[in-house]
């Protein structure tokens, strides 16, 4: 109820909404009205009420709030289960326990603050208290696991568009998982998959988005390589905003990939690459390859079309200095 109450308050914005009004809408008694205000106080929310006009939202708490959240999403799967807490060493591994346990489709494991974020390949992710999102949400694709790779593309799309669209920032998308705006990274993708006879069990998406911090969050180190969205624009962002943006868009998507197959999404990915056209490095794990990437193919694998002319399909593999620096 209490979901629903911020909605209808969120809806009106900074408007009273009579008590009487919010019982008949919610069906409950003004009692539990009241109830609920007092209970969602606790949580950081302000308001204003007033025993003639009745109560309007003053303000959401700066934390995130699963049920603030969840009355701002317009998806049907996607976030309509949502963990969240403080510091834990990472989300990957509370969304995998809870799937492991059958947490359904769409379930999201978010925290203020990773004390062991981890990104691909051992490397770690710096994930400051309060400053970003740091997210594991749940998967069960029917997708065969030479497929994955296609999620971890579809997953970069949706979190480029609506990134894009909130903070109006060129934002594009290095492959095969990172964003960056003018080189650096601002966000970077982990899928982890559970696999059975080949076939998918489950997909955890691990997302980190670096939304509001400031350069003396970073080690000195990174500052080359990594911004934030706040830096790059120069204003802070509401975190629960963009993860509904983001939700929203990335269940469009996981629809429209589910009836139509990776061809419409591979046409995204490549209108927001930055990878395609320039020459060059690949490290995999069969060896460096130089050449320039062209497309991708129906699997998701990056099309790279070598110097004599014959073009290599990569699954795998870090790309170098040539197109920007990790
Ligand atoms: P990646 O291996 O592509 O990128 C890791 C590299 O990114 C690091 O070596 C460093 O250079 C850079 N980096 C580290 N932290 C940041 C940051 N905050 N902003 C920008 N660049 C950074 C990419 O791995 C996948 C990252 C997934 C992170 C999410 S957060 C929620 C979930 N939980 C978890 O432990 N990981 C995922």
């Amino acid at each position: 109820m209490s979901e629903r109450l911020l909605r209808l308050l969120s809806e009106r914005q900074g408007e009273y909404v009579s008590g009487e009004a919010i019982s008949k809408q919610l069906q409950v008694s003004r009692t539990a009205v009241w109830k609920q205000i007092r209970k969602l106080q606790e949580k950081g929310y302000r308001f204003e009420a007033s025993p003639r006009l009745g109560y309007r939202l003053l303000e959401a708490p700066a934390h995130l709030e699963p049920e603030e959240i969840m009355s701002k999403l317009s998806t049907k799967r996607l976030g309509r289960r949502i963990e969240r807490l403080e510091a834990v060493p990472s989300t990957q591994d509370i969304a995998h326990q809870l799937a492991a346990e059958g947490a359904p489709e769409g379930t999201l494991v978010l925290a203020e603050q990773q004390l062991k974020g981890r990104g691909r390949m051992g490397r770690g992710w710096v994930s400051p208290r309060g400053k970003g999102i740091w997210m594991s949400l749940v998967l069960r694709p029917r997708l065969a696991l030479p497929f994955a790779p296609q999620l971890t593309l579809l997953t970069a799309v949706a979190l480029c568009r609506s990134l894009r669209r909130m903070s109006g920032a060129e934002i594009g998308i290095k492959w095969p998982n990172d964003l960056l705006i003018d080189g650096k990274k601002i966000s970077g993708i982990l899928l982890e998959s559970t696999a059975e006879e080949e076939r998918i069990r489950y997909v955890i998406a691990g997302i980190g988005i670096s939304v509001n911090l400031e350069a003396d969050d970073y080690p000195d180190e990174l500052l080359q390589r990594a911004v934030s969205l706040r830096m790059a624009t120069g204003r802070s962002y509401d975190r629960t905003a963009l993860i509904v943006e983001f939700l929203d868009e990335l269940e469009q998507l996981y629809d429209l990939f589910a009836q139509e197959g990776f061809a419409p999404i591979r046409s995204l990915w490549e209108a927001l690459s930055v990878s395609l056209h320039r020459p060059a490095t690949l490290t995999t794990p069969q060896g460096v390859l130089t050449g320039v990437p062209v497309g991708l193919a129906e699997s998701g694998a990056l099309l790279v079309r070598l110097g004599d002319g014959e073009v290599r399909a990569v699954f795998s593999a870090e790309m170098g200095a040539s197109s920007s620096g990790r």
